[in-house]
């Protein structure tokens, strides 16, 4: 007789063992033992089949909410402006003389590189150039290499002839913007045909050219104070082709200062152009 995984069937035979012989009985009861536990198997397996999937499947359906309060944020996201109606700042930025970060300087809380472009810097529309081909004064003002007026003529290109050359230990630049600003950003390349990280960059605004009325410090990297213009806590940086970008947070000011003490390099200190993003104030 053949067994099936019919209860009916195996009962009838449990319960008339006497049609068979002891040994018949032994090998019936474990195909039985055998059988009970395939269609267990089989019923576990069905369940997990039919159960599993339809967890799945009812899952999404179970937070219809959810789902359409996602699109509705993501919409939403979408359609907010920028923080106050900012608009990007326009930088044109020059050809870059090498590929990627040398990781090899021995210069202490340097900036990790990005690794990326860097992000569009957000400012009110009509934020331009302030400094374009604004008057420049120097504390070295017969440069080893270069003119003064490099510094704002607009070519920030890498390449010999595009950059001016100071003299060794702390030297600054001074920018006259020729009217009160409100400043955003200013954005300076030293220095781009190789790798190079400057010393004691620190980048001040005031209302007189001596620096002496309401004195503001954006950016200073000078750690041990060798300017004597006091500590600062910014990061050194590598110099590359983006240029060093510091935000200026919309401060008023007419005269922009930027100080250097020689470089990875050298001691000396140059400058290929600074690019100061305001408007007139009002
Ligand atoms: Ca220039
Ligand atoms: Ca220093």
């Amino acid at each position: 007789m053949e067994l099936t995984a019919d209860n009916e069937i195996y009962k009838i035979n449990i319960e008339s063992p006497e049609t068979f012989c002891a040994k018949e009985f032994k090998n019936k009861m474990q195909t039985i033992r055998f059988s009970s536990h395939m269609k267990i198997s089989a019923v576990l397996l069905l369940t997990l089949i039919f159960f599993v999937p339809s967890c799945k499947k009812t899952s999404p359906q179970s937070s219809p909410d959810k789902t359409q309060s996602d699109n509705s944020n993501a919409q939403t996201a979408a359609e907010v402006p920028p923080p106050a109606g900012l608009v990007p700042i326009p930088i044109e930025l020059p050809n870059p003389m090498f590929v990627g970060t040398p990781q090899d300087f021995k210069v202490s809380n340097l900036e990790k590189p990005l690794g990326k472009l860097r992000p569009p810097f957000l400012a009110p529309p009509g934020t331009e150039n302030a400094a374009f081909l604004k008057t420049v004064a120097a504390t070295d003002d017969v440069p080893i290499i270069g003119e003064i007026e490099m510094i704002t003529d607009g070519d920030k290109q890498a390449t010999d002839g595009s950059y001016v050359e100071l003299g060794p230990f702390l030297q600054s630049v001074t920018i006259d913007l020729q009217a009160d600003y409100d400043i955003y950003a200013v954005l300076l390349w030293h220095y781009h045909q190789q790798a190079r990280v400057y010393y004691d960059v620190i980048v001040q605004l005031a209302d007189d050219p001596d620096f002496i009325t309401n004195v503001r410090t954006l950016f200073n990297n000078d750690s041990d104070n060798s300017s004597g213009l006091g500590i600062g806590s910014d990061m050194h940086y590598v110099e590359t082709a983006e240029g060093k970008l510091i935000d200026a947070k919309g401060a008023r000011a007419r005269y922009v200062r930027l100080y250097s003490n020689g470089n990875s390099s050298n001691e000396l200190n140059h400058y290929i152009e600074v690019e100061v993003f305001g408007k007139p104030a009002k």
